[in-house]
């Protein structure tokens, strides 16, 4: 398998991934400012000209969640059972991170990192409903160390990496089960070996 990737992207979720499970890919670096995430080869991979992009021997696939999920199937990994509770579980915090976390964390970024304004309207505002949210994940952590009760999961590779940007940028509050979590998240050598270049 080919993952198209970015560095400090969210292209660090799949590769995240496929460190945990160990197996071997191929990593294909592209470089932004060289115009390569916008060349023609790439849209024909990813229209709207993002990472990550993974090409499987079946086709190419694009959405760092839905990657995730479908490499955890092919290998029966991190991922509980179609059809089990726990499966519903890991949906509803892909969906939760992608949806009600994620989505603030980019208004946030937007205002704080590239407009640099963390104090304007709308930064306080992505930055309120983005802990609103992160209460959620810090009242599940409470007595747990992964999203799910059986362990470390795809659940966690979403929506940590999603916690781990939010804690990153100074948008946490009182979260302090979150900030745990991703300590222990950037402990894990996998995530490590993810993260390196
Ligand atoms: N929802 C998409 C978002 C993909 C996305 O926005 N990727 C960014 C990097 S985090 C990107 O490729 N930006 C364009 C670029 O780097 O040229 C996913 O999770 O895969």
């Amino acid at each position: 398998m080919k993952l198209y990737y970015v560095p400090f992207t969210r292209s660090n979720r799949p590769r995240w991934l496929l460190e945990e499970l160990g197996v071997p890919y191929q990593l294909v670096r592209l470089d932004p400012k060289a115009g390569q995430t916008r060349s023609d080869e790439h849209t024909s991979r990813h229209p709207l000209q993002h990472v990550p992009v993974l090409d499987t021997p079946d086709g190419t696939l694009f959405e760092s969640a839905a990657i995730v999920l479908q490499l955890a199937d092919l290998h029966g990994r991190f991922i509980p059972p179609t059809g089990s509770y726990e499966r519903g579980l890991v949906y509803q915090w892909l969906f939760f991170a992608m949806t009600e976390l994620e989505p603030h964390c980019v208004t946030f970024f937007d205002e704080k990192v590239k407009k640099k304004t963390p104090v304007s309207e709308r930064a306080l505002e992505a930055k309120r409903r983005l802990n609103v949210a992160a209460r959620v994940v810090n009242g599940e952590l409470a007595n747990r160390e992964w999203m799910l009760p059986s362990g470390f999961s795809v659940a966690d590779i979403v929506l940590g990496s999603v916690a781990w940007w939010a804690n990153r940028m100074g948008a946490l509050e009182d979260a302090p089960n979150v900030l745990a979590y991703v300590e222990r998240i950037v402990a894990r050598p996998a995530y490590q070996r993810a993260v390196v270049d």
